[in-house]
């Protein structure tokens, strides 16, 4: 019988989408106005029937916590499940998982509970929607041990990744992990007549998707050993000794995992023909239910931009920008290209009044604020006035306190306040 059990790998130490993981674990990253980054892959297996997944974080963070516990509740006839396996320390190991293999192989003892016959392993910093049964099929038609999920990807994408070899049977050959821009890796590209028209638009090499399917005991004797990673190491060692094949996709499919990254594939649903389609009902892409109400636009201009629910929108001018849940935008902000990830709670008038007496400004963004392309993370407070991003001070990456410069992207962190009148 075959006994899926999905493994979401939940981030290391959250260094590539810092400040968005300062308080939280990088799962509970919000994205597209409504969803967290973890949605993403929960929904595919979701989607895909497999509802026996585990999430391995380094912390439990409240908000990751609240958002599991609150949004993926199966009927308890399904035997599913969806459970967080944070990092904790025990008399055997230290802390930390030291990487992805190392944080799979600390949890063996709760897996091997679930008698599985498979191990999914599953990246939670990824855009794309897969069948993932699909992959499933392969690897059990194909007799393989090990398959892992790979696309075809330019020279340039290439550097970042793991990218393979496979022969026209799909068995993988070679395997190179992140081999950077200046490496000779002519010989990697993708022969002709394993991918006829994949080699089209630049896409020359096969790069793993970091999608993995393990055959159980596969998985258990992969992880003899001291090795931490799948990428660096486990995958490699592998080549020659297990039989591992490749999975092909060809769909949308992108790392979301760094700064840049992830603020262009949040614009990107903005454009008039996304690359990722939010509105499949076949697929949905799960996330909490709030019950917030309706979005408001009072006199405002909104163009291609995305409101999510519980905004309160005044004589503003919005465009090509994500308005996350319950944000509030005073009479006369503009912003263009900026990720507002929005608000957890709105403010009463008691608290307002408090605010006005300390000073402080409301949650949301202020009257007359300029804003264009930047990250806004979840309860900032940006006063009256401000200009963010319009004036070129050439500013290169860092943290300058109440904000951050990262790949050139201005990121407010979470409960960020700007006072009226300040300059980014
Ligand atoms: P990377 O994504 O660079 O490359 P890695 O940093 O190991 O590899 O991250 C893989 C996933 O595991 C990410 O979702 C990450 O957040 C998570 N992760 C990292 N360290 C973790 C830890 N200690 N505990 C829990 N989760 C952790 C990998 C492969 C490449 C492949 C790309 C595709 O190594 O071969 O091409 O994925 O994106
Ligand atoms: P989501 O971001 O998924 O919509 P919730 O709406 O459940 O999450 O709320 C996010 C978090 O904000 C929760 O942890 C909630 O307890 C917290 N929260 C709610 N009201 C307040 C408040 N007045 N002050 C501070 N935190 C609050």
């Amino acid at each position: 019988m075959t006994e899926v059990l999905s493994i979401v790998l939940g981030g290391g130490k959250g260094t590539r989408l810092f400040p968005l993981t300062q308080s939280r674990a990088k799962p509970a990253v919000p994205f597209g106005g409504k969803y967290r980054l973890v949605d993403i892959p929960i929904s595919n297996c979701i989607n895909s029937n497999l509802r026996k997944i585990y999430i391995l974080t380094q912390f439990n963070s409240a908000s990751l916590h609240m958002h599991v516990a609150h949004t993926y509740n199966f009927d308890s006839f399904s035997r599913g499940f969806v459970e967080i396996l944070a990092a904790e320390q025990t008399f055997e190991h230290s802390g930390w998982y030291e990487g992805t293999a190392d944080a799979v192989r600390k949890n063996f003892i709760h897996f091997r509970t679930q008698n599985p016959s498979h191990y999914l392993i599953l990246s939670g910093d990824q855009l794309y929607r897969m069948d993932l049964q699909e992959l499933l099929r392969q690897h059990k038609e194909s007799g393989a041990e090990v398959t892992i999920a790979c696309t075809a990807v330019t020279r340039e994408d290439a550097s970042q990744l793991g990218i393979l070899k496979a022969n026209k049977k799909n068995e993988i050959t070679e395997f190179l992990e992140k081999p950077g821009p200046v490496k000779d890796i002519n010989d990697f590209k993708i022969p002709t007549e394993l991918l006829q028209d994949r080699r089209t638009k630049g896409k020359e090499y096969l790069a793993s998707m970091g999608i993995y399917v393990f055959d159980a005991d596969a998985m258990e004797s992969s992880l003899d050993n001291d090795f931490t990673d799948f990428g660096k190491e486990i995958i490699p060692s592998l080549i020659g000794k297990k039989k591992i094949n490749a999975y092909i996709y060809d769909g949308y499919w992108e790392d979301i995992g760094t700064i840049k990254n992830f603020y262009e594939a949040n614009l990107d649903l903005t454009s008039l023909t996304p690359k990722f389609d939010f509105y499949d009902e076949k697929s949905p892409i799960y996330t909490h239910m709030r019950n917030l109400p309706p979005s408001k636009m009072n006199f405002s201009n909104m163009n291609q931009s995305i409101a999510a629910e519980g905004c309160i929108i005044t004589n503003a001018s919005i465009s090509n920008s994500i308005v996350g849940i319950r944000t509030i935008i005073e009479s006369g902000a503009s912003l263009n290209g900026v990720v507002c990830m929005g608000a957890d709670f709105y403010e009463s008038e008691e608290q307002k009044r408090q605010n006005a007496e300390a000073r402080l400004p409301d949650i949301g963004i202020g009257k007359g604020t300029i804003v264009k392309g930047a990250i806004i993370d979840k309860n900032a407070r940006i006063g009256e006035g401000c200009r963010i991003g319009i004036d070129d001070l050439n500013r290169t990456d860092g943290d300058y306190g109440h904000y951050h410069i990262v790949d050139g992207i201005i990121v407010i962190p979470k409960n960020a306040v700007l006072y009226p009148g300040t300059v980014i």
